[in-house]
């Protein structure tokens, strides 16, 4: 495949106004006819031909300005159509072509949900409806004319709706008119018989839109959650970044086969049921702010992405990093600010870190692709959204803000670049971000460490701040990065002290690295000040410390930031595990130091039923892949598991009894509600059950047992479950064999089950994997469903997935060759678990370079899988 690179950026030679489109929809012979109104585009080159772009397209007719096209005016095959010499003003160009829904398992262009027809065409499943310039900077009014037989009543399309009707034979149609200019990657169409919710939404300036919530059939009580969220994300979008809706309508359609979360279309949302479908009975409170944080995400799209778009699908992150900061500004809102921001840091750390330090790394405006469905990273997502954060960080809330504003007006209606965006802020705030644009051309995790000197009788504190990076691939050479550093000194007595410097440095809290180092000198300083860095994680750094251990815990104690105050104790529990890994390693036992099992002690007692929702996060000690990034080469996972799990075992006994009464404390006699505060509390009650059965797995399994038994929700019954799923015997066995029974016909919740099965580390789990791929319930052709049970053996069951024998990695390798030319996309997501290959040791790497060697040598191979495992493999 060609490499498609930024620097080769070109405008259309042809512009296209207008789109009409006649779909008439059919099980496997749907008839797509599409009037273009184009013309030349000013930008392009004169007389060019056009070429619109097609995949898999069976061809039927063309017309010029309503006359059939000659034969020698035109070719057609399935993955283009050129018309040779286009008229030099305005004209319209009619073409029917033929898709085939039912055949089509790749879910990228018109297929069908459990017999629901819908679409996705980001970023290029367009072109698998009809011949287009399928690019997002050709922006066009769409109208869309959709005819279907009576067993699909409804009928949606972007816009608004215009017209419906009844036809012969039991037909019937329905118009939309979209007028805002899109690319047509934003277009959709859904067609089926579904059940909804719906209310009325009054936005700020008092104009009424119908807001409604599409599910299959029997499912529409589990869609008010969405619903309610939608309606909270558009306030919130008012009040916060001044943005209203548009549209009179704003549908949002659940389907149950997906390839990603959701998808962002102009006023019809379509979704992954999983982040829809909630009841208390079947899903988890992470369920609920899930779905609250996807709903909210493609809701903000309208205006980042959709009002303004992307030029190119290298400026990807211009819609997707800045509308992920926007979701977790939002469910920030709604819920605890601390903690999301804590959830926020675990998933960059989990799923961009090791991309930024492995193979794929790449900028979050990569200059190259061969597959642009590659690059909806977490580096692309996670790390973009950062970048805002550091940007809002550098300018300031009022200055942010104003750019923004300035951005959504100058560029309204159009396709825009990074460069454009960081002009909004330059203008906005009076300051050169050229320095700041190197984040976005750069790959790879910056490493900040800080060394510090206290001058007691001088009462100084001098701070030294220095920055490197690695290499990644294609960039050897790496420049320093700007960087602002939130900190504070927290003295040993507890209390936080002033900062003062001579040139006022660390204004407003925020001391900005912008070389490689940077030295600051704090003065009247009372006492030997433990530095608290990077507070609330202020860049996306690895902070390397030269703390002690009690210095951490002083932090951990008595600093005001509550992020910090949650590293503290991550960074000691890291430490900890890591020696003891270092310890078995050379045939010793695990030692845990008395002081983080009495820290935590305190800790539980002053703030556990204050805030449990944040003690969850701090009892959650870092997983084994937080530990093989620490140790970053030679990674035995065995070792990291064993380790952690006698570290939990040490604490779990050392608190025991105060476990043991927080368990009871916490329970709840209100009814069921997903809010933060209830959430908050059975999110401490499973840990604290997790840490209690570390400790004593008897014990931890009685309660477990009972709780599973006596569960009134999801969060509570599967909390149980995954306790009781790490011991093994009969009792694990009857409570997965209960939880079949009861949830069999439920997809959302069998998921759950297939996937808690594959996360078991033992040496068995990997014949339980092979097994279940036989259950009558296990489909690949459903991507949740294989996300479920394959996804989550390969990427969160790292013993079992890196077997020393190698059997995890060939099964999964197996696996992608099985589903890669059915959904290449989802095969290509799978294959992206080998990302950390290379920091295993010898034996265990040499079985995964082998996997990988056998998936690229396999023909036929997709695009999408072939670009994964080369550049892993180089
Ligand atoms: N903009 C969407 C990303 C997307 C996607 C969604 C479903 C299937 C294929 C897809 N390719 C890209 C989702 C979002 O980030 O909001
Ligand atoms: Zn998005």
């Amino acid at each position: 495949a060609p490499v498609i690179r930024l620097e080769d950026y070109q405008p259309t030679d042809y512009l296209i106004d207008t789109v009409s489109l006649a779909i008439g929809l059919h099980p496997t012979e749907t008839r797509v006819t599409a009037t273009l109104a184009l013309r030349p585009n000013p930008a392009g080159h004169a007389g060019a031909s056009l070429a619109l772009d097609g995949d898999e397209l069976v061809f039927v007719s063309a017309a010029l300005d309503g006359s059939p096209l000659a034969a020698d005016a035109y070719t057609a095959s399935p993955e283009k159509f050129v018309l040779h010499r286009p008229p030099q003003q305005p004209f319209t160009l009619t073409i029917e072509t033929c898709v085939n829904p039912t055949a089509n398992t790749k879910l990228m262009g018109l297929y069908r949900s459990n017999g629901t027809y819908c679409t996705q065409c980001e970023a290029d499943g367009f072109r698998r409806i009809t011949y287009f310039l399928d690019r997002p900077d050709v922006l066009s009014v769409y109208t869309t004319r959709i005819e279907a037989d009576a067993d699909t009543p409804l009928l949606l399309g972007n816009g608004n709706p215009a017209e419906a009707g009844a036809l012969a034979d039991g037909r019937h149609f329905a118009v939309w008119h979209d007028p805002f200019p899109k690319p047509s990657y934003l277009f959709a169409i859904v067609g089926g018989d579904l059940d909804h919710v719906e209310d009325v939404f009054t936005t700020a300036s008092g104009r009424k839109v119908k807001v409604a919530v599409y599910v299959e059939r029997g499912k529409r009580e589990r869609a008010r959650y969405a619903l309610d969220a939608l309606q909270r994300a558009m306030r919130w979008d008012e009040e916060v970044f001044g943005r209203e809706y548009d549209l009179d309508v704003f549908n949002i359609v659940a389907v149950s086969a997906f390839n990603m979360g959701a998808m962002e279309n102009k006023g019809l949302n379509i979704f992954n049921d999983k982040y829809v479908l909630a009841s208390a009975d079947t899903a988890t409170d992470s369920d609920y702010a899930n779905i609250e944080a996807v709903i909210a995400h493609e809701y903000f799209h309208n205006w980042t992405g959709n009002r303004i778009t992307c030029r190119d699908w290298f400026q990807l992150c211009l819609k997707e990093g800045l509308t992920v900061f926007r979701d977790q500004e939002f469910s920030s809102d709604a819920r605890s600010r601390p903690v999301k921001r804590i959830a926020d840091v675990r998933v960059l750390r989990s799923a961009q870190f090791p991309e930024d330090a492995g193979p794929l790394a790449h900028p979050v405006r990569p200059r190259a692709y061969k597959e642009i469905n590659n690059f909806y990273t977490a580096t692309v997502y996670e790390k973009g959204a950062e970048l805002i954060r550091v940007l809002k960080t550098l300018v300031g809330g009022q200055h942010f803000r104003r750019g923004m504003d300035l951005y959504f007006e100058r560029h309204d209606g159009t396709a825009a670049t990074i460069e454009e965006f960081i002009a909004c802020f330059a203008e906005a705030s009076g300051r050169d971000l050229s320095a700041f644009s190197q984040w976005y051309e750069q790959a790879g995790t910056p490493r900040l460490s800080a060394r510090g000197r206290y001058d007691a009788g001088a009462k100084t504190y001098t701070l030294t701040l220095a920055q490197t990076t690695l290499p990644t691939p294609d960039q050897p050479e790496k420049r320093p990065m700007v960087i602002p550093v939130a900190l504070g000194l927290i003295g040993e007595s507890g209390r936080e002290l002033p900062l003062t410097t001579a040139d006022g440095a660390t204004d407003g809290g925020v001391l900005v690295l912008d070389g490689a180092e940077r030295t600051v000198i704090f003065t009247d300083v009372e006492e030997r000040p433990v530095p608290s860095l990077l507070r609330g994680f202020s860049a996306p750094a690895i902070l390397d410390l030269d703390l002690t251990d009690d210095d951490l815990l002083v932090l951990f104690a008595h600093d005001t930031d509550a992020f910090n105050q949650w590293q503290a104790a991550q960074t000691v529990a890291t430490r900890i595990i890591v020696r003891a890994v270092e310890a078995l390693h050379a045939g010793g036992t695990v030692q845990v130091p008395v002081g983080l099992a009495q820290a935590l002690g305190h800790f539980l007692d002053a703030r556990a039923l204050r805030d449990p929702a944040f003690a969850a996060q701090v009892l959650s000690l870092p997983g084994e892949a937080d530990i093989a990034r620490e140790i970053g080469e030679n990674i035995d996972p065995e070792a990291i598991f064993t380790a952690r799990k006698a570290v939990r075992e040490t604490l779990g006994q050392a608190l025991a009894g105060k476990l043991a009464h927080l368990y009871g404390e916490l329970a709840i006699d209100a009814p069921y509600s997903p809010d933060a505060a209830q959430a908050g509390k059975r999110a401490l009650r499973n840990g604290v059950l997790g840490l209690l059965t570390a400790g004593d797995a008897a014990r931890g399994e009685a309660l477990a047992r009972a709780q599973f038994d006596a569960a009134t929700n999801m969060t509570d019954r599967l909390g149980a479950l995954s306790v009781l799923s790490l011991v093994a015997g009969e009792a694990r066995e009857a409570a997965l064999q209960a939880f079949y029974d009861r949830y069999r016909d439920d997809p959302l919740v069998l998921d759950k089950w297939f996937a808690l099965q594959a996360s078991i580390p033992e040496a068995g789990t990997l014949e339980r994997v092979k097994r279940l791929l036989s259950h009558p319930a296990f489909s690949l052709s459903n991507p949740n469903r294989t996300r479920a049970l394959i996804g989550s053996f390969a990427m969160a069951n790292l013993t079992q997935f890196a077997r020393a024998d190698g059997a995890g990695f060939a099964f999964v390798a197996d696996v992608i060759l099985q589903l890669d030319p059915a959904n290449p996309q989802v095969a290509s997501r799978l294959s992206t678990a080998f990302r950390t290959w290379k920091t295993l040791e010898p034996g265990r790497r040499a079985h995964a370079e082998a996997a990988l060697r056998r998936i690229a040598a396999a023909t036929p191979l997709s695009q999408d899988v072939a670009d994964i495992v080369t550049r892993s493999l180089a």
